[in-house]
């Protein structure tokens, strides 16, 4: 059973910060600018905001090519800036997660120019060098995972873009140096980490071995025991792979970090294709729901869980799991589907106002490190896809989906700046899909979102949703979500239509509606004929 932490009844809120707010009015987004909204992320119900990394880096990949742990990168803002927004958090009751990337860093960083310089350079094993590959690998972006350096005339490893050289996990210099990065931030009021590929801190190249290698776990708990573990702070670690990896990395037994991401329901068609998300399939509800009760069930009181449909790297959630011809009753059903489980919410940004995916006209509209990668191997030197198969895959598995500027309002540039032209375009459906809209709509998606979490945290029943068990419901009917969470306080029943088509259940009792996608339509005991998407959460007792 799992001993109460702070942050069990938390709700976080992933925050690009390119693409959130630009308050300078330079096209980039900013802290400055994550600070002029702690307002509204508060009056959502957020109260933990994880910001990607802004870090100084040449944003080869947007911050996750990091030249110094310990520098906030200028084009975000300064290190007072930080300071002044960890201090409005705490003034809101809120906190700070940061995102540490620990398997690579950039090229620009000191340690791999002095690595390069020579073989016998004190910095050379902090990263992964070979005379020739021992095989060939593609990396997760589309070129050789294996790069000639000429000054050297050596191979360096790059599980990514070709300036993210991997470090080398097995010198304990970097072991010591992630863990005085970590108390660096830890010591400035940070109460969270996400840790950026944690499964492959494990790797053992010569076998061929890239995530999950045995010396993996080991790696995670010294990191702990030397650095985090020393400070009441919540971790999160991002972890492709399967429920047993979940179960090894975040149960309250292994004690190495309190949860991760899995991606089993927003990527398992992919994983089944020879060129994972460029030809994408459609996804089954059904499949999505037996994958989610899957992990409820398993992780019940071993271990904590992640509830998330988006982040950085993913399309929008109305994409994948709704539908545009029913865009505000799936938008509405995906919250009522996710929130209520067993685990801490995680919401991105944008997701709260049914922001969806960006039709781009041209490869070069993109900005993604990961789609020019993939697009130059897959499109252009292999002919394996055409130009339009990709564009159509980059529309529904590109990443800069979810990295289009924060549709604020229905003003110039989505009043996400005064006038600059943003790093990455803006999605025209601003003019209807906008927050300073949406606040005034009682109707809306954003309020709808608020209601969830004001819900969640209600007194009354935040100790049922937070450490209530779980259930599966009408199980027999594949068109429904439906779960029960209980506790000796209430029987809470939370039933979703997960299609655009009618669906009956029937309710042997009537209940209290709590919560309901459809307001004006009335449910009761007996039969129910559910609309298309309709959700709603009922006190059965
Ligand atoms: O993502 C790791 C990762 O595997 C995903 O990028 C995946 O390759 C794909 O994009 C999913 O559709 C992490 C960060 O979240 C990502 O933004 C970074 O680009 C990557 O690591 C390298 O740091
Ligand atoms: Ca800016």
């Amino acid at each position: 059973m799992q001993e109460k932490k702070w942050w069990h009844d938390k709700v976080i809120y992933e925050i690009y910060p390119k693409s959130f707010k630009d308050d300078n009015n330079d096209g980039i987004g900013d802290i400055k600018g994550i600070i002029s909204k702690l307002d509204y992320l508060k009056d959502l119900g957020v109260d933990i905001i994880w910001i990607t990394p802004f870090f100084l880096s040449p944003m080869v990949d947007n911050g996750y090519d990091v030249e110094d742990y310990t520098k906030v990168n200028p084009i975000f803002g300064t290190m007072d800036d930080v300071d002044l927004l960890l201090d409005e958090l705490k003034k809101r009751e809120m906190y700070l997660m940061i995102d540490i990337v620990a398997n690579h860093t950039s090229d620009k960083h000191p340690w791999f120019i002095e690595s390069r310089k020579s073989k016998d350079n004190p910095y050379r094993d902090f990263y992964i060098w070979r005379e020739t590959p021992p095989y060939e690998r593609t990396s997760c972006f589309g070129d050789s995972a294996w790069t000639l350096d000429p000054l050297t005339n050596e191979y360096y490893y790059h599980e990514f873009a070709k300036e993210q050289p991997d470090l080398n996990w097995e010198n304990p210099k970097v072991m010591d140096a992630f863990s005085s990065f970590i108390e660096f931030w830890l010591k400035k009021g940070v109460k969270g980490i996400r840790f950026d590929v944690i499964h492959f801190l494990g790797k053992e190249i010569d076998k061929d071995i890239h995530g999950y290698g045995p010396t993996l776990h080991e790696k995670v708990k010294e990191l702990k025991h030397k650095s985090f573990g020393k400070y009441d702070i919540v971790t999160v670690g991002e972890a492709w792979g399967e429920l047993q990896n979940a179960i090894d990395f975040s149960s309250y037994e292994n004690d190495e970090l309190d949860m991760v991401f899995q991606f089993e329901h927003t990527s398992y068609t992919n994983d089944r294709n020879k060129h994972g998300k460029w030809t994408p399939r459609p996804i089954n509800m059904k499949d999505i729901r037996d994958i989610l009760f899957k992990y409820q069930r398993a992780l019940n009181d071993v271990a904590w869980n992640t509830l998330f449909v988006e982040n950085h790297d993913l399309g929008r959630a109305i994409n994948r799991f709704g539908d545009l011809n029913y865009y505000r009753e799936s938008g509405t059903m995906i919250p009522t589907m996710m929130y209520f489980l067993k685990g801490t919410p995680y919401l991105y940004q944008g997701q709260e106002i049914g922001m969806i995916n960006i039709r781009m006209n041209d490869i070069s509209e993109y900005e993604d490190v990961e789609i020019h990668g993939s697009f130059k191997n897959l499109v252009l030197d292999n002919h394996i896809l055409t130009r339009h198969q990709f564009m159509e895959a980059c529309y529904q598995e590109g990443r800069d989906n979810n990295r289009t500027p924060f549709q604020w309002a229905n003003k110039r540039n989505a009043g996400w700046n005064r006038s600059h032209k943003p790093w990455l375009k803006i999605n025209e459906n601003y003019h209807y899909i906008n927050a300073e809209d949406e606040i005034k709509d009682p109707s809306s998606i954003l309020n709808y979102y608020k209601k969830v979490f004001a819900l969640r945290k209600d007194e009354r029943y935040a100790s049922t949703f937070v450490y209530g068990s779980f259930k599966e419901a009408y199980l027999e009917n594949e068109n429904v979500f439906s779960f029960t969470r209980e506790d000796d306080k209430n029987l809470l029943l939370i039933v979703c239509n997960m299609h655009p088509y009618p669906t009956d259940i029937y309710l042997s009792s009537q209940g209290e509606i709590l919560l309901h996608n459809y307001e004006e339509k009335e449910i009761h005991e007996g039969n129910n004929t559910l609309l298309p998407y309709e959700s709603f959460v009922i006190k059965l007792r």
